[in-house]
């Protein structure tokens, strides 16, 4: 066939590239160019590049190459996440190293990523997994520690039975393991946390700055995680008990409404308050209760069960008493674990009075019907009744009230509660960071002593060594464990849980500023001169998990004064994924799709034009709706222009005796393209250059002439436009039309105002009412336009020469007459 030869023009271009290096960022400081940081989330070597990368990548291509065709000083780097599970597992299936299986892979992808022509600055190169970088993830824990932003305690966690390891709270997504799927169960242990609940209220209250960069979504599901609310703590006393217990609520103005007292089944509390003739019962249910998933736990579904605990406690505003109950409805984790329960106004409490034969009384009566009847809880606005003080009242100012009367009385406040938890660090598997602490019989817990950082993973375990057990693998590295405490020198034992990984993507970014350095985690001038990253790309998975880490740690390190700024990312785009028929790939669905196929098939060139030209860069890409074959065939089409231009004309012709309907044609998709890929409707952009090479071949073969030049405008564009998709093809191209350099670089057109008019009028210009000058105009210009375009014609210039204007008739858009004395 006549189509390209795709792996000879990639081999060809990879060679120039790898010794011209045209993407790597610029430092020095007399380069003026303005700079700009494109990211996108760096991968995790579990095999080779998939089609998610293939997608992922592409758009994050098309804005880093945007901006280098714009002219910028683009920092564009690519690294690995390299620390995790998976390699973890595949060297115990292989008797081998983790390290074996992480660096291969990267090898691999390394090579793909060279192949598919992403614009990458291959100088700064970095894995997670290299002492070099990771001894900083122990560095900044010694930090945080110091300013008791780690600690550790005891306490129920997330257990992951299937990977043997804790969980954060951010790691369970419906009560499943985010990683293998299996729910998760409760345990109790000794855990390392991050204090990320100090930075609640600015994790919420900075993303005003994000506003008009983040997608609407991620910014939601970030408030919701975090979930703050405002309400009120209550202390009701407990017969028989000295310290009164409190309960978080949302609707203090309810309080009278309080028929009940529930205390989370599985909380300390719930075992200290039930009476000695409830102890059987509540054992049994606590038994059965443990039982039991989250997923079923948190069910709206299932049946609300309880037990008495055979006391009572007083409520603080009627001093009426109300029965203490256990349940698992409520969670021990969240406000103080026990609840004022308000059947009339809240479902759960009333499905669970309804079950358990509790009384209902409604204290806002919002004309809905009386919950007691219906069954309905009633949640609207409307006005107090059965409230003494606050009968009377609406919603808000009775909250406002029995806010009041508690803080009066000493047995309420108004309080702040999140759903929020501290970051769960610690994990119980090898391939990861290891905590930089020694556990000593005397001194307790002492931080290893920076000079001996990093503390290196041993390299002598492999393959069932590392097999899960529910504690570290490296417990049973003794030579690595078993160390002098630095404090008093006497026998220690290092900690031998590892970091949650998610600490490694937390700052990655910074560390791209100066990937080199040895003696701090990054130079905050380079930090300063490149941050924070102007546009990061990748997937929405990571909408409450890394994204959140990560504006964590640069709050914390902003107020260590090692970043200006507060936020990270001040633009986000979260690219949809690569789907086939309707549902994702999958091996169990035989329906996945190989990337390297596609790439043998069409060319690195058709796939990536196929990715971004399917929708837009958010929504999915269905490969059984999109054709790499089409787009093949159009950029053997635009290569074809490309080429007969360059035959017919030189670089450097003079555009502007050209074609005029072919000029406008290019100069309008020149401002479309741009304007589209702006917004980030990278498909759209492609459809304009489409429609650009069917213009020019129109004009090859039935219009000017390949000669004319005008055809060279255009095909110059058509270079220039394609090169953000199309590397090779583009390059090529390029080359053809008799260009030495890489397209790549600063060679953005902007459209000329003149050729944009959609469809001209001539005007004509007069001096002193003769015909001197001829000018197309929009239309619909406006008399000022007119005016100043007439002036500033060089023609009437010379006819006016130093004569005195007298006046200026205008009659958009057809003619100026200029009177001169
Ligand atoms: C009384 C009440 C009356 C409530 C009413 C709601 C409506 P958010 O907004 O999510 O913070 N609650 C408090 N601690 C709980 C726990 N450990 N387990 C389960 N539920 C708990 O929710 C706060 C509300 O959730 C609180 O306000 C409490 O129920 C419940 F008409 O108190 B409310
Ligand atoms: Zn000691």
């Amino acid at each position: 066939s006549d189509s390209y030869d795709a792996r000879a023009l990639q081999e060809k271009w990879q060679e120039r590239w790898a010794k011209e290096n045209p993407f790597e960022a610029n430092e020095d400081p007399a380069d003026e160019r303005p700079r700009s940081y494109v990211l996108d989330m760096f991968p995790y070597p579990s095999g080779d590049l998939h089609m998610g990368h293939a997608e992922a990548f592409a758009m994050g291509d098309v804005v880093a190459r945007y901006r280098f065709q714009r002219g910028e000083n683009v920092l564009h780097p690519i690294g690995w996440d390299s620390f995790g599970l998976p390699a973890e597992n595949a060297a115990i299936k292989n008797g081998t190293h983790p390290a074996e299986w992480t660096y291969a892979n990267i090898e691999k992808q390394a090579e793909s990523f060279r192949q598919y022509g992403v614009s990458f600055d291959w100088t700064r190169r970095l894995h997670t997994s290299d002492p070099e970088y990771y001894q900083w993830n122990q560095w900044f824990f010694l930090r945080f520690y110091e300013r008791d932003l780690a600690y550790r305690k005891e306490g129920l966690v997330n257990w992951c039975p299937q990977d043997q390891t804790v969980l954060a709270n951010e790691q369970v997504v419906q009560g499943r393991c985010e990683r293998c799927h299996s729910e998760v169960v409760r345990r109790s242990l000794n855990q390392w946390y991050f204090r990320i609940t100090d930075y609640a209220d600015r994790l919420l209250d900075d993303m005003s700055q994000l506003e008009e960069g983040w997608p609407e979504r991620v910014l939601t599901m970030q408030r919701n995680w975090i979930g703050r609310s405002y309400g009120a703590d209550i202390d009701f006393t407990i017969e028989g008990r000295d310290e009164p217990v409190t309960v978080y609520t949302t609707r203090p103005d309810t309080l009278y409404g309080s028929t009940f007292f529930v205390v989370a089944a599985d909380a300390a509390l719930a075992d200290e308050l039930c009476s000695p003739e409830q102890r059987a019962e509540f054992e049994a249910y606590r038994e059965q209760a443990a039982k039991l998933t989250d997923i079923q736990r948190q069910s709206t579904e299932r049946t609300k069960t309880g037990v008495f605990l055979g006391r009572y406690a007083v409520n603080p505003a009627s001093q009426e008493r109300i029965p203490v109950w256990a349940a698992d409805y409520v969670l021990a984790e969240y406000g103080h674990g026990a609840i004022m329960a308000v059947p009339a106004h809240d479902q759960r409490d009333l499905d669970f009075a309804f079950q358990l034969g509790l009384p209902v009384r409604e204290v806002l009566d919002t004309g809905e019907g009386n919950p007691a009847e219906t069954g309905v809880a009633t949640t609207g606005e409307g006005t107090m009744v059965n409230s003494g003080p606050l009968d009377g009242l609406a919603k808000e100012e009775a909250i406002r009230r029995m806010v009041g009367i508690l803080e009066e009385q000493g047995t309420g406040r108004g309080a702040v509660n999140y759903r929020l938890r501290d970051w769960l660090l610690s994990r119980q598997r090898f391939w990861g960071t290891p905590i930089p602490i020694i556990h000593c019989p005397d001194c307790g817990e002492v931080p290893v002593p920076d000079e001996e950082l990093p503390v290196k993973l041993p390299d002598d375990l492999r393959g069932s060594d590392l097999d899960p057990k529910g504690v570290s693998p490296l417990a049973a590295a003794t030579d690595w464990v078993n160390v002098a405490c630095p404090q008093c020198g006497g026998a220690a034992q290092r900690d031998t849980d590892t970091m949650d990984t998610f600490v490694d993507s937390s700052w990655y970014p910074l560390r791209y500023c100066s990937p080199n350095l040895d003696t701090a985690p990054f130079d905050p001038e380079s930090v300063a001169k490149w941050g924070p990253v102007d546009q990061y790309v990748g997937g929405v998975e990571h909408a409450t998990l890394h994204l959140l880490y990560a504006r964590f740690f640069t709050k914390v390190l902003h107020d260590m004064g090692m970043v200006g700024f507060v936020e990270p990312f001040t633009r986000l785009l979260n690219q949809g994924q690569v789907i086939n028929g309707g549902r994702a790939m999958s091996k169990s669905l035989g329906n996945g799709i190989d990337l390297g196929e596609e790439i043998d098939n069409y060319g690195v060139d058709a796939v990536r034009l196929t990715m971004v030209f399917a929708s837009p860069p958010e929504d999915d890409v269905d490969w059984a709706d999109v054709s790499p074959a089409a787009s093949l065939r159009f950029l053997n089409r635009a290569l074809r222009v490309m080429t007969e231009a360059g035959a017919a004309s030189a670089p450097g012709t003079d555009p502007a005796g050209g074609d005029t309907e072919l000029r406008r044609t290019t100069h309008q998709i020149i401002d479309k393209v741009t304007s589209s890929v702006e917004m980030q409707r990278f498909n759209v952009a492609i459809a304009r250059v489409m429609e650009l090479v069917t213009a020019t071949r129109k004009a090859i073969d039935t219009g000017c002439g390949a000669a004319d030049p005008a055809v060279r405008e255009a095909a110059e564009v058509i270079a220039v436009t394609l090169s953000l998709v199309a590397p090779y093809v583009s390059e090529e191209g390029w080359e053809r039309l008799g260009h030495t350099g890489s397209v790549a670089i600063g060679n953005w057109r902007t459209a000329e105002p003149e050729l944009l008019v959609q469809e001209s009028v001539t005007c004509v210009v007069q001096v002193a009412n003769k015909v001197r000058d001829k000018l197309e105009v929009a239309p619909d210009v406006s008399e000022e336009e007119l005016e100043r375009r007439a002036l500033a014609s060089p023609k009437v210039q010379g006819f006016v020469g130093d004569r005195e204007i007298r006046k200026i008739v205008v009659r958009p858009p057809k003619l100026v007459n200029i009177v001169v004395g």
